[in-house]
């Protein structure tokens, strides 16, 4: 396709479909206020861990389909892929969005198309972006043609899922829609539904928002069976061989920058028509409060005062190197308000980010009274308790990840989060 693109943020979800669409092509410059960005893609230096990014960095660079630099250029198509975070008061910040569209403003011409691939609040492309692009005096809809398509990509299986997942497209009107499905079907194998921009916004924030009501429920499910004498993931695992349940599994905390973000643009415009999803979202933001007082819990049955936790796992989710609104945090936040100490490592964040983070597996277990697994790495579940020697054999697994038998048979007392059954 001898299109020229611009993509306006070279981030988590910006980088992989730049280089994805430069591979499939398409002439692309990325663009990012933050020069490391830019400098990742001249330099082909990667600053986010993704697996097969880097051979397809190097591709597309190689072969001159993509460039970089701080500043848009004229293109046909220009994808804004920027954050649409939330404010400390959980209200939606969409002045990234709104100055990535007006970056482009003076670049846009009759015929571009305008594509919005960052997650919303619904009526974002219709209050926030139109207004702004306006200012180009083009005519919305005939001479400047505007949609969204939002990703659905998991970090780790982004350019699997960027190929298979199908899509949801919405556009300002039909031809809008139309022609960027022309442009995805370069490569999306998935199935891609039109629609109007808003209800696409809508059923992206849906997904993730049906995600998080699930988790919340498995959440509350695992504070039950605390008193059961049930072991809540073996009840989980059963209740979904139902052909039509599928309950999620709970954990110390919702994090990344999706699932415990989205359903607040829902809580901010339903307000007492968003009661459950607003539950929801304060059931899982009170998990990490709830492992550290579970955490305690086992040290004083163990008689053992005030003690060192040894929290395994800094990411916030497994397998990933992103500690961006990572539970982990808040976990160790209330460890130390409950006056614990607190050494941290995770073998996917090779860089000291935190105060309590070591670079040394052995430093951090030696003398603690108990391991806290928080996410379940893969490098976790192969460890040899035989060789780990803390001051005190006890484990905490907040994500059913550890072998049970392997540690108790090293002999170390096995707590697993949601599970009464089986201490
Ligand atoms: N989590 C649980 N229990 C579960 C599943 C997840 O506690 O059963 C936790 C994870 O540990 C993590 C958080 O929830 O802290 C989010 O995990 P995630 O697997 O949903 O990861 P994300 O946020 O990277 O990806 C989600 C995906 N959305 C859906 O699955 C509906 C992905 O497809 C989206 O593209 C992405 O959000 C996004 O960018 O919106």
């Amino acid at each position: 396709m001898n299109k020229t693109m611009c993509v306006i943020g070279l981030g988590y979800i910006g980088l992989p479909t730049a280089v994805t669409f430069a591979n499939y092509g398409v002439k692309v410059h990325g663009v990012d206020v933050n020069p490391a960005a830019v400098r990742s893609i001249q330099e082909k230096k990667l600053h986010i861990e993704e697996p097969g990014l880097q051979e397809r960095l190097n591709k597309a660079v190689d072969e001159g389909y993509l460039t970089a630099s701080t500043t848009p250029q004229e293109a046909d198509v220009f994808i804004v892929a920027v954050p649409s975070p939330i404010n400390a008061d959980k209200t939606a910040n969409l002045e990234y969005v709104r100055e990535a569209t007006k970056s482009i403003v003076p670049y846009l011409r009759k015929g571009n198309l305008v594509i919005l691939e960052s997650t919303v609040p619904p009526k974002t492309v219709e209050r926030v972006m139109i207004p702004e692009l306006v200012k180009s005096g083009l005519d919305i809809g005939t001479e400047l043609y505007v949609a969204h398509s939002p990703e659905r990509v998991i970090p780790g299986r982004i350019f699997e899922e960027l190929i298979n997942n199908g899509r949801i497209i919405g556009g300002i009107n039909k031809k809008s829609a139309e022609m960027t499905k022309e442009l995805y079907e370069l490569f999306v194998k998935g199935p891609i539904h039109l629609t109007d921009a808003t209800t696409a916004e809508l059923v992206k924030v849906m997904e993730n928002t049906y995600r998080d009501v699930n988790i919340a429920f498995a959440n509350e499910l695992a504070k039950l069976a605390e008193e059961l004498d049930v072991n809540i993931w073996e009840a989980i695992h059963y209740a979904n061989f139902h052909p039509r349940v599928n309950i999620h599994f709970p954990g110390p905390g919702v994090g990344g920058h999706c699932i415990a973000v989205d359903p607040w643009f829902l809580v901010e415009l339903g307000g007492d028509k968003a009661q459950m999803i607003h539950l929801a979202r304060n059931i899982n933001d009170g998990m990490p409060l709830f492992t550290a007082q579970k955490t305690q819990k086992i040290l004083n049955e163990n008689k053992i005062a005030g003690g060192k936790v040894a929290v395994l796992g800094l990411a916030f989710k497994g397998n990933v190197d992103d500690m961006r609104e990572s539970p982990s945090l808040e976990v160790i936040h209330e460890l130390q308000q409950l006056g614990l100490e607190v050494v941290s490592f995770d073998p996917h964040i090779k860089e000291n980010n935190h105060p309590t983070q070591t670079q040394n597996f052995e430093e951090a277990v030696n003398d603690a009274d108990i391991l806290l697994v928080l996410t379940d790495h893969k490098e976790f579940k192969e460890y040899n308790p035989l060789t780990i020697t803390p001051k005190h054999k006890i484990v905490l697994d907040t994500k059913n990840c550890l072998e049970r038998d392997k540690w108790k048979e090293a002999g170390f007392q096995f707590h697993l989060l949601g599970d009464s059954k089986n201490i």
